[in-house]
């Protein structure tokens, strides 16, 4: 399917009234109908929709498809179906307009760590963050320690993102860190942790600067950790 021109609003731009708009998107989701999400994500884009509500309802979506995963009713593969849709609608749907591409905030590297392939979340803050301005690296699914440290050497990254779904990956996202630390570098990169599996952690304890589960959160704690590295610049 061709990507429609016309331009779209940022993900910053949330509004409430978008909400009611967004079931027919939400329930093609859950019937796992792929045709029918990418109709109705682009009749809402069309409509003025924000990229976020869109992206909202395809996460409320994919929960009532994960409802119905606990209940036996779907199984792995209608998991790995309702990814395909929500990255196919994403894809489509939540195009950024190039000349919102500004000069460079900073650099960063982003992840998902060792062990977990799961990467939607992480995708949308690579793009929200591409889209206003970051230059990001993205080291992709299942990233080994040393990779990061690897990356970390070669891309100079401000700012290094750290996604975690599984809750094993807690683990993962803490070795990881550990893994920085032992390479010397820790002191040159600022580090925000999210997802799923370090909800309700401590990001003192994993050994973060930052940790949020909120997409758009991550915008503003990268505006932060610039500032800061700016003011401690001689
Ligand atoms: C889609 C899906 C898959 C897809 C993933 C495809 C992909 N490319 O990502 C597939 C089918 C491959 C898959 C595989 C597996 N999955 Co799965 N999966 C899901 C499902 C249904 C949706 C996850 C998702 O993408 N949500 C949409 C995204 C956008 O939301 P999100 O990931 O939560 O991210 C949000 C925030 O956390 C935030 N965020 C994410 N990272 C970061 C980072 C920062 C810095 C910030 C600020 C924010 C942020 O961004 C998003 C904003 O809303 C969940 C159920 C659920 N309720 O989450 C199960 C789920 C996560 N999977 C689960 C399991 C067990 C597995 C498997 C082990 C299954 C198996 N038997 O093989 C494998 C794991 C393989 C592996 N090694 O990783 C369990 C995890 C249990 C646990 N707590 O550990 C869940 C909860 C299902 C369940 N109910 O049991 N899965």
């Amino acid at each position: 399917m061709n990507r429609p021109a016309i331009c779209r609003k940022s993900f910053r731009e949330v509004s409430a009234v978008d909400a009611p708009q967004t079931e027919a998107l939400c329930a093609a989701m859950e019937e796992l109908n792929e045709m029918k999400a990418l109709t109705a994500a682009l009749d809402l884009a069309e409509q003025g929709v924000s990229g976020f509500a869109i992206f909202e309802a395809l996460s409320e979506g994919i929960r009532r498809v994960d409802k119905r995963y606990e209940a036996g009713e779907y199984f792995l593969a209608d998991l790995m179906m309702a990814a395909h849709i929500m990255r196919s609608v994403m894809e489509t749907a939540l195009v950024f307009p190039e000349e919102d591409r500004g000069t460079c905030m900073g650099r960063v590297v982003i992840c998902t760590v060792q062990g977990d392939i799961h990467d939607l979340g992480k995708q949308v803050i690579r793009e929200i963050l591409t889209h206003n301005g970051f230059e990001v690296t993205d080291l992709g699914v299942d990233a080994a320690p040393d990779t990061v440290v690897q990356a970390i050497r070669t891309h100079k990254p401000h700012i290094l993102i750290l996604s975690g779904t599984l809750q094993a990956s807690a683990l993962s996202i803490r070795g990881t860190i550990r893994a920085v630390e032992a390479s010397g570098l820790r002191k040159t990169v600022r580090i925000m942790v999210g997802g799923p599996a370090v909800k309700d952690r401590s990001p003192r304890l994993l050994g973060a600067d930052a940790r949020s589960d909120k997409v758009l959160d991550c915008l503003r704690i990268c505006h932060e950790f610039m500032a800061q590295a700016a003011g401690e610049k001689p």
